[in-house]
């Protein structure tokens, strides 16, 4: 049988996915909208095996944890049904991350595999079955399959056929840069985001505030997109970050992703703001600030929050999901 490589890349939300309308499908309470990064990189590669007793994967050139391997074999489940395969395959998978340091891996990992996995099982899927094969596996990974501005559809159906992201164009993916500050340094073990979303969901007050403002978010980010108009663009990414992390902060017990080094990267970025510089920060379910700019500023950006976190990475926006067969 074919054996299949898929290249992907990881997503940084502007407008964030959190919380989920179904927990089986995996669908979300909202939509949502991502930059595609060109920096952070997923390589993929499946081979099913009829000699194989059991799914074999490798992270990052070590055998997996048996946890790990199960939430890919049961992921590769909904590839075999749709391919009317019982075969076991082989997963190589790596992560091109220029730092170790807990950057998310699930949205390009997910998108990989979902494509990497499709096609060594001979099956042709439309972009759009694949995005939501990938949202099965994580929901950010639903938006790694494509480049630059991407806007995911949290969708009205219980079967989640709507529940899948598409490419939005803009003239501003020529213009933008992302920096990513890495807050690292003995950072306590926090939630995952799977769990936190869901005990924000089941116990913030401000969870409903949340799920009210993402579509006047989304469509506000829409518009700035359409009009090419960074900075509108930037404050609605900022808010938004802000908005999900109150929800989350309010949650009982709290979810609190941020370190103190977090919050003097934000006063960083809102000093460079007042500098007249473009800089607006994102956060996810981490302490790391990821700094919206443009071209021109990246450098600075990048040089003025260096000697605040651990390591930083500018980056680009990157492609879509591409693939290769042997
Ligand atoms: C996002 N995050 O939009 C948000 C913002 C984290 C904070 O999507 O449960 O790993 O696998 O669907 O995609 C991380 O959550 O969650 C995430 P699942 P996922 O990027």
């Amino acid at each position: 049988m074919t054996t299949a490589t898929a290249r992907a890349c990881a997503n940084i939300a502007l407008v964030k996915y959190w919380g989920k309308r179904d927990g089986q499908l995996n669908l979300p309470a909202a939509g949502s909208l991502s930059l595609t990064l060109a920096a952070l990189v997923t390589e993929t590669t499946v081979a099913f095996d009829p000699a194989l007793e059991v799914d074999e994967l490798s992270l990052d050139g070590e055998p997996a944890r048996p946890k790990d391997t199960a939430r890919i074999s049961s992921f590769l489940d909904l590839v075999r049904a749709e391919a009317k395969l019982t075969t076991r395959a082989r997963i190589t998978t790596a992560n091109h991350f220029p730092t170790a340091s807990g950057l998310a891996s699930s949205a390009s990992g997910f998108a990989a595999l979902a494509v990497a996995a499709s096609t060594a099982a001979g099956l042709t899927s439309s972009p759009r079955a694949l995005s939501i094969l990938a949202r099965r596996g994580s929901g950010s990974a639903a938006r790694s399959l494509y480049g630059g501005f991407v806007r995911m559809h949290a969708g009205h159906t219980a079967d989640g056929t709507d529940a899948f992201a598409e490419p939005i164009t803009s003239r501003l993916l020529d213009r933008v840069r992302m920096v990513i500050a890495v807050v690292g340094g003995g950072a306590p073990k926090t939630h995952g985001s799977r769990d936190a979303m869901d005990h924000t969901a089941h116990t913030s007050p401000l969870y409903k505030a949340w799920l009210d403002l993402v579509p006047h978010d989304l469509a506000a980010a829409e518009g700035a997109l359409a009009a090419g108009d960074l900075a509108a663009l930037g404050a609605i990414t900022e808010g938004n970050a802000l908005a999900m992390h109150a929800s989350a902060m309010a949650a009982r017990p709290a979810v609190i992703y941020w370190q103190p080094t977090t919050l003097a990267l934000l006063a960083e970025v809102r000093a460079l703001r007042g500098r007249g510089l473009s800089a607006w920060a994102t956060m996810d379910a981490g302490p790391h600030v990821k700094v919206l700019t443009s071209i021109e500023h990246a450098d600075a950006v990048a040089a003025a929050l260096r000697p605040i976190a651990s390591e930083v990475i500018v980056s680009a926006p990157g492609g879509p999901v591409a693939v290769s067969t042997t």
